[in-house]
């Protein structure tokens, strides 16, 4: 079965906990149990992570060269400041895909410009925690196309 890593970045444990006006009501714990359904309907195997430290994150990506098929990463504050999480990612040669719950488009400044995304395959942002329901269905596409 294809294996599907989503990594999340720094403060997204406190997802549904602050700031809802934002980031919404679902916490990181509910994101987690849809994306286990949807990749039972996708046909993968996923592993979900999250931390609030850099080299932990850069742990987890390298460890996806042997570990996963794709990954689905949310790296939050990191997005913006982060050379070393995009190293990681150049190096990884898998299918990347960017998530954001936030359309990070309509922000402000900081939060405008992800220096990640030239690494990913794919960038996702806007759609909330369903995000991460379309993120998993594109990785399964990006790994396996069906047309
Ligand atoms: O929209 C997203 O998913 C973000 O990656 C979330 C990041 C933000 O820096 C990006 O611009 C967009 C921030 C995550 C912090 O999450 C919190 C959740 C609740 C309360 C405080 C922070």
């Amino acid at each position: 079965m294809n294996r599907v890593m989503i990594l999340n970045g720094p403060n997204l444990n406190l997802l549904g906990v602050r700031e809802p006006h934002i980031y919404g009501t679902t916490t990181l714990e509910q994101i987690r149990a849809s994306c286990e359904a949807q990749a039972g309907r996708a046909g993968v195997k996923i592993s979900f992570h999250q931390s609030n430290h850099e080299g932990a994150l850069v742990d987890l990506i390298q460890s996806a060269r042997q570990d996963a098929d794709a990954l689905i990463i949310n790296p939050a504050g990191y997005s913006f400041t982060s050379i070393a999480i995009l190293d990681a990612l150049k190096a990884l040669g898998k299918p990347i895909i960017e998530l954001h719950i936030s359309n990070i488009h309509a922000r402000d400044k900081y939060h405008r410009h992800s220096v990640l995304s030239q690494a990913a395959t794919a960038v996702i942002c806007g759609l909330g925690p369903y995000g991460y329901v379309a993120a998993i269905n594109a990785a399964a596409e990006l790994i396996t196309p069906t047309s």
